[in-house]
């Protein structure tokens, strides 16, 4: 494909309800979307990239004003001289054409799948066509955040129960864990359960997490620091609930790894932090020549970036429900049409490319910063 311009649009999008984690409250999100346009034999499309950077480097260290100028300054201008020196533009080539950028994988992500959106909107086919993918729909879960109270929660669980999701993934941290989650069990028994900790917790603190064990959960999520790889695994012989991995895994290698050396039973796949979804994918196969479960992670997409999650959510290995919800679990209005959560499932899009396009009077009055970074 021929790449004709490429913006990068800042959109503001509120919450309708503040999601606390261990590392941060957020009341907004602020999508950085990358719109490629493309031409191939005579027919011109538009790619839509979503970067899951935040706006504060606390989950990771990529953030969002640095990801929009690692995009205008380094990662675009390297995909467009490597056009200009003659080779050809696919999603495959995007990560080797940005290679000499040391990581800002979650940037990289995003330009690789507007080009992959675009790519395939050339071709007529679907992402999910494209993986291989025949499921039509998969299990929705729903991830909560920290709240004030015990009520407060078991109020929010309920809700989410009673619209259907297949699974509830409660946030914790020191002081916010046996309690909201002794208090789950008691009130809705034996529902899909599980936690995420994103890194709140030591090593030291495994005696206080064993406790969780009681609980019979899924997993718990990324209990110690992103770097604690041999931490990780000296915690899974202390603890009988299945260790998942979510900020550690930043790349296919880091999977490898922590699959090596027993650091993790599970595997959160978030395209994003891993640099695109053609490594979320490699991930998701090497984890299950392993018989590593894997689901999808979310950072609070829109409906573009929802979209693609579902429709890699369909792949064989994901045996358990990803945090896939329906966009009016974050957002009373999505920059798409919504994806909607129906008796537990979302449905895979099958139009071409992610099949979902923003509604464009949505994303105007959205737009916070546009800039054509190839003018
Ligand atoms: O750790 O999974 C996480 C959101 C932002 C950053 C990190 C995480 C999350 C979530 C939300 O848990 C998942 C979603 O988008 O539904
Ligand atoms: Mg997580």
């Amino acid at each position: 494909m021929h790449i004709e311009r490429v913006e990068l649009i800042t959109v503001r999008m509120p919450l309708v309800h503040p999601f606390t984690t261990s590392f941060s409250t957020q009341t907004e999100r602020r999508p950085l979307l990358v719109r490629v346009t493309a031409s191939r034999d005579g027919s011109t499309v538009t790619g839509w990239g979503e970067c899951v950077a935040l706006a504060d480097p606390s989950y990771s260290p990529e953030y969002l004003d640095g990801a929009r100028e690692i995009l205008r300054r380094f990662l675009v201008p390297s995909l467009l001289a490597w056009q200009a020196s003659g080779r050809a533009v696919t999603a495959e080539v995007v990560a080797t054409a940005t290679e000499h950028v040391v990581g800002h994988r979650m940037a990289k992500g995003a330009l690789e799948m507007a080009v992959l959106d675009a790519g395939l909107r050339l071709d007529g086919r679907s992402f999910a066509t494209h993986l291989g993918v025949t499921r039509t729909e998969v299990p929705s879960g729903v991830s909560v955040g920290i709240e004030s109270s015990i009520p407060e929660v078991l109020a929010r669980v309920g809700g989410f129960l009673d619209e259907g999701y297949a699974r509830i993934k409660l946030k914790i941290q020191p002081g916010w864990d046996i309690e909201p989650v002794r208090a789950v069990r008691e009130e809705f028994g034996d529902v899909p359960l599980q936690v995420d900790a994103n890194t709140a917790y030591r090593l030291s603190d495994a005696p206080l997490l064993r406790r969780l064990d009681a609980f019979d959960l899924l997993l718990i999520e990324q209990p110690l620091a992103e770097d604690d790889l041999r931490q990780h695994a000296l915690l899974a012989r202390q603890i009988a609930t299945p260790i998942c991995l979510d900020e550690s895994i930043v790349s296919v290698e880091a999977a490898a790894d922590a699959i090596a050396w027993g650091a993790t039973s599970v595997i959160n796949i978030k395209p994003g932090r891993v640099g695109g979804y053609l490594a979320a994918r490699r991930i998701h196969d090497l984890a299950r020549a392993h018989g590593i479960a894997v689901w999808c992670g979310g950072m609070l997409e829109t409906g573009i970036g929802r979209a693609a999650n579902i429709a890699l959510a369909g792949l064989p290995g994901f045996t358990l429900p990803g945090d896939v919800s329906g966009s009016d679990r974050f957002y009373a209005q999505d920059i798409t049409d919504p994806v909607v959560m129906k008796d537990g499932v979302v449905a895979v899009p099958d139009g071409p490319g992610f099949g979902v396009e923003p509604i464009a009077d949505v994303l105007e009055e959205l737009t916070v910063d546009a800039v054509d970074v190839t003018a």
